[in-house]
């Protein structure tokens, strides 16, 4: 502790002794002798228009705000870098997937969809994880989602559907919800939103943290090489740490108790150098079997199952630094799927053609004109020389008479690059002018029952319970039953078990898109399971056994986990022998919810002082049904016994098989905790004890 307060000194020392001649001017570059009181004509007086230090620090500040974001207002960013495994040539020309050698730096923004820029982080939505690649080229932006497919089919449509998802135009409510009757009418009068449903209603829609979302590029891309030869792609990012979730109870909890949990997760593990990494994949699919496929490989409501498209891990990222300022680089932060480089091209997928109309267009209101790419986080490391000129905030200062081509005055420069610019793929088009949509793209349920399919019955349990809250917070009867009979198109037993919870009748016959098989790769159980960088609360008072703690955070340490001692005060505990230790947290400031898992050690007195903490025992039983980790190591033993877990768990926790099972880990009468640490290490990797699931519905914490 001592040794933070005085490199915190010393960093202030330095601070002022760099930036000692550092005077408060005006934006003029004028000093300025005092800020606290506006000029008056006299003490009690008014203020005076001439005042040019005040009018203009008040005029800054009531422009502070631009215009939020339309979709993806909430948004958090994080610099790093991205390297490729091995040349990509036979594949691509894009200059960053060629040289293993060569670090390209990145920026990421993760975002929610729906809610305003204030909103909680722990909304039941789409993450969107978009990444600019700053590539010697010029940037290359993957603007994806944390959802492999979209809710609909055709750009066109994008008004209607978010309109219907954003808070109702009467009373803007609900913030950030999709739970309301304008969202399930639209989803139950365009069936191919079903799919993209199936998988918010997931465990996708509430993740663990931005560490543990996978991303897609969602839309169908074209790889291109130097000889023009073309493929199409599908982009992946997968997370090292593996996809994991909340539980919903935890993320509506959380929303209240820290909105900002997802933001400071990221911001936390990069300042402590876990710097999250994801690897970076393709599918792609030659051009001469463009139509061998039973789904259209352009229909953004259909991902391509692994299982008949492996993905090929090609390189990874690491997000290894945080923003200097949020409004400068996160804010103003501009995405744009047309941002391209040679090698990458587009497809004809009709929510990708929209899309490249759209983001453009977007940012002129957004960042108040035509030269946004001049803001220092959108710049290209790549030389910018063009002719364009002029318009709202304009940085660079363009020199000579020219601004034209072709000149004779300026030896016709800048000159095209006819050998290395960007040369759209020649991709043959012919044919009429429709508003249709190809045969393929009207099969809106396939798929959706291949996900179904897909999930463990314990996922499908909480895809019920996700329709249950979502749909039982419509107030139209009416709206219900629409998605009820909608959903009968998926699944027959998915259908009745929705209606059960909404008060609405089951179908009458029975339902499915007859799809019999599965996509194993889309279940979040078959992916990785990792104990680093998780966060575990150690409960502990006065009188806690320092040997027994002492040995369980060094192992939890060396495990990469990490802790945070929560007391009912904050500051100094005293260990049954004399030992000191922090409390970083009081139990005001924390709560289960904000961690993976808890430990408590034994000690008499500890034990004592917790039991008489309701605070204490609440926090034990939140985290049960939370289905989170739980251990406790000699007398704290002793408080599973007045928690819910002796009476949900019974007879059957003296079976250490079964309560390893469920996530419970004690050790009695022991000094040594070497085996007890790794039990509990190996219970955190496993993440939530979902086979908790039936039992926790008891629980009422
Ligand atoms: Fe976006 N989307 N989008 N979107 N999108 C925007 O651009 C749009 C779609 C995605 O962190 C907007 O700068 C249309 C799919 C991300 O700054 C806007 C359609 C996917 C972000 C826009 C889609 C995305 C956006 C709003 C349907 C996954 C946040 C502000 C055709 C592949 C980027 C802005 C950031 C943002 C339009 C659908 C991802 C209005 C018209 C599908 C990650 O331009």
């Amino acid at each position: 502790m001592t040794v933070e307060k005085k490199s915190k000194e010393e960093q202030l020392a330095k601070f002022s002794e760099n930036h000692e001649n550092e005077k408060l001017t005006t934006n003029q570059g004028v000093r300025v002798s005092h800020t606290d009181d506006s000029l008056k004509a006299g003490e009690r007086g008014p203020t005076l228009m001439e005042d040019f230090h005040f009018r203009e620090k008040l005029t800054h500040f009531d422009h502070e705000r631009i215009p939020e974001r339309v979709v993806h207002a909430r948004g958090f960013g994080a610099h790093g870098y991205f390297e490729v495994y091995e040349p990509m040539s036979e594949y691509t020309m894009a200059k960053f997937l060629q040289d293993p050698s060569v670090k390209t730096p990145v920026f990421v923004r993760f975002s929610t969809v729906v809610g305003s820029r204030g909103s909680g982080d722990l909304a039941r939505d789409v993450r969107g994880f978009a990444t600019k690649f700053y590539t010697e080229d010029g940037n290359y932006d993957l603007v994806g989602n944390n959802i492999p497919i979209f809710f609909i089919q055709d750009a066109i449509k994008f008004p209607d559907l978010v309109h219907s998802i954003k808070p109702e135009p009467r009373s803007e409510v609900p913030q950030a919800a999709a739970a309301h009757d304008t969202f399930w009418d639209f989803v139950s009068s365009t069936p191919e939103t079903s799919h993209m449903v199936m998988w918010v209603l997931s465990d996708r829609g509430i993740p663990r943290s931005f560490r543990h979302m996978e991303g897609f590029g969602v839309n169908t891309f074209r790889f291109v090489n130097a000889r023009g030869q073309a493929r199409f792609v599908k982009f992946h990012w997968k997370p090292k740490l593996g996809v994991h979730s909340l539980v919903w109870d935890e993320a509506q909890k959380l929303n209240g108790k820290d909105p900002d949990f997802h933001r400071r997760d990221l911001w936390d593990a990069i300042e402590r150098g876990d710097y999250p990494e994801y690897e970076f994949g393709v599918q792609m699919i030659e051009e001469e079997d463009e139509f061998n496929y039973d789904f259209d490989i352009l229909d953004p409501t259909k991902f391509w199952p692994e299982e008949q498209v492996p993905v090929k891990i090609i390189g990874r990222m690491v997000l290894n630094r945080n923003v200097d300022n949020f409004f400068a680089e996160t804010e103003q932060v501009a995405f744009h799927p047309g941002h391209v480089v040679p090698g990458i091209d587009f497809s004809n997928d009709p929510l990708l053609q929209g899309r490249l109309f759209s983001y453009l267009d977007t940012q002129l209101t957004r960042l108040g004109g035509p030269n946004f790419a001049e803001i220092p986080i959108n710049r290209p490391l790549a030389p910018v020389h063009n002719n364009q000129r002029d318009g709202f905030h304009r940085m660079t200062i363009d020199r000579g008479q020219v601004a034209y081509f072709p000149n004779y005055l300026q030896a016709n420069t800048p000159q095209p690059d006819t050998e290395h610019g960007y040369t759209h793929y020649q991709e043959k088009v012919e044919g009429r002018k429709v508003r249709e949509r190809s045969e393929k793209f009207k099969d809106h349920f396939s798929q959706a029952t291949l996900f179904w399919n897909s999930m463990s019955e314990l996922e499908k349990k909480r895809i019920i319970s996700a329709f249950h809250f979502e749909v039982g917070n419509v107030t139209d009867k009416n709206v219900r039953k629409r998605v009820v009979e909608s959903f009968n198109n998926v699944d027959g037993e998915l259908a009745k078990q929705i209606a059960m919870g909404i008060g609405v009748e089951p179908p009458d016959k029975p339902g499915g898109s007859g799809v019999k098989g599965s996509s194993p790769a889309v279940s979040m159980e078959t992916t990785v399971f990792d104990a680093r960088t998780r966060k575990v609360a150690v409960l502990a008072d006065n009188g806690f056994a320092s040997s027994e703690l002492n040995q369980v955070v060094e192992s939890l340490k060396e495990a990469g986990v990490v802790t945070e001692v929560v007391s009912k005060n904050q500051g100094m505990l005293r260990s049954a022998d004399g030992h000191e230790l922090e409390a970083i947290k009081n139990h005001s400031t924390t709560g289960s919810i904000k961690y993976d898992a808890v430990y408590i050690p034994g000690g008499r007195e500890n034990v004592d002082n917790l039991m008489q903490q309701g605070y204490v025992i609440h926090f034990i039983n939140e985290a049960f049904k939370h289905c989170k980790p739980i251990a406790a190591s000699n007398e704290a033993v002793e408080l599973f016994e007045v928690s819910q877990i002796s009476s949900l768990t019974g007879q059957e926790s003296q079976d250490p098989e079964v309560s390893d099972n469920l996530g419970v880990v004690t050790i009695q009468n022991a000094q040594d905790m070497s085996s007890f640490s790794e039990k509990f290490i190996k219970a955190i990797a496993g993440h939530r004890h979902w086979k908790r699931m039936d039992r926790v519905a008891k629980v009422s914490a």
